[in-house]
């Protein structure tokens, strides 16, 4: 595995490069166009000077997180035909400038989604948790401005206040698509770009839903096992794969996460490895990285990983915000450091212990 750490370029990232290159083991990160506009083509320039800028500084682009996918191909409108040509172009200029693997998500209307940003855990460092009960009392349409407050002053992912402006339209939009409709629509976006991904050598890392399971009626497909493995056979080529993340598919606790990695062998092409603590089945905060913080078996699935022969970039994800921090929830400096130098011990310890 290679070490990476998730970096939104300098006009939006509170962590520098230089500062990521003292992190050990990590060598690369995985960046984006946080400017980009998702179903526009990335141009060739941008591409070549968010690299520059990245080797400057002594590191890599091990990866892209994310390319995001325009509502019309995930709708499956007609529109689409102009959308997919542009991913396809922006998957040929990153080929061109020798960058291998894409992360994406197909959720509809909301990417990830938090109920807090700041919950206090007892030793006074805070994290992004979740509870189904807030959500199930909340007004969709409300959700962005009950936690913007607690952004720190940041744009997060997902949550750019010029979409969450259009969260009633883009309900209706996707009133008429269930699960099947949205499997339907992946088949026939991920049929068109795999001559590209073959030709370019691009692994395309689907992300997992988060929470994995429905939020306010939504379709969610990518949410366990059986649906991951369905989607792997429906456009069956090694460029197909997925992001393993562990706090994403953890959210559900029926799925055994060390089970599902074995299933995928070949077919991980990035992992995102973090804790979750569980308070309830239906609440949950995420937690420092290290095991006994949080509810799972971190050597577990370090172990999976190694033993699938897991090759891929890896990062530590959401990090507590600690040591008085100011930073976007979830992506400051501190504890991801420490995330990822635990998670290289872990690793470490496995392949000397696998030798023997
Ligand atoms: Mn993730």
């Amino acid at each position: 595995m290679q070490m990476t750490l998730r970096w939104y370029g300098s006009k939006h990232d509170t962590v520098t490069l230089e500062q990521i290159r003292q992190i050990p083991g990590v060598k690369s990160v995985i960046t984006t166009l946080y400017d980009s506009v998702p179903g526009e083509a990335w141009s060739l320039e941008d591409i070549r000077a968010m690299k520059q800028e990245v080797e400057a500084a002594g590191l890599t682009i091990a990866g892209i997180e994310s390319v995001n996918i325009h509502d019309a191909i995930k709708i499956g409108s007609p529109d689409r035909e102009q959308y997919i040509e542009n991913y396809i172009t922006t998957l040929e200029r990153l080929g061109q400038e020798g960058i291998h693997m894409v992360c994406y998500n197909f959720m509809p209307v909301f990417d990830w989604t938090r109920t807090e940003l700041a919950r206090k855990r007892p030793d006074g460092s805070t994290v992004l948790a979740y509870n189904q009960a807030t959500v199930d009392a909340l007004d969709p349409e409300k959700m962005f401005d009950s936690i913007a407050g607690d952004m720190n002053g940041t744009v997060m992912p997902g949550w750019e206040p010029e979409r969450m402006a259009r969260v009633k339209e883009l309900f209706a939009l996707y009133k008429d698509v269930d699960d099947e409709k949205l499997f339907e629509n992946l088949k026939y976006f991920l049929e068109r770009i795999m001559p590209t991904c073959d030709k370019y050598d691009i692994n395309m890392a689907i992300h997992p839903d988060d929470p994995a399971w429905s939020v306010f009626g939504l379709p969610r497909i990518i949410i366990n096992k059986d649906n991951i493995l369905r989607m792997m056979k429906m456009v069956d080529n090694p460029h197909n794969g997925v992001t393993f993340c562990s706090g994403s598919y953890g959210t559900n606790l029926e799925n055994n996460l060390p089970d599902m990695i074995r299933s995928l062998k070949g077919r991980i092409h990035f992992a995102h490895v973090r804790n979750l603590k569980f308070n309830t089945p239906t609440d949950f905060e995420e937690a420092a990285h290290l095991s006994s913080d949080g509810s799972f078996d971190m050597y577990e699935i370090m172990k999976a990983l190694y033993d699938i022969g897991f090759e891929g970039p890896i990062r530590p994800d959401h990090g507590r915000m600690i040591w008085g921090e100011v930073a976007m929830p979830g992506y400051g400096l501190y504890d991801r450091a420490l995330g990822a130098a635990y998670l290289n011990g872990l690793w470490e310890a496995i392949v000397k212990s696998s030798s023997k």
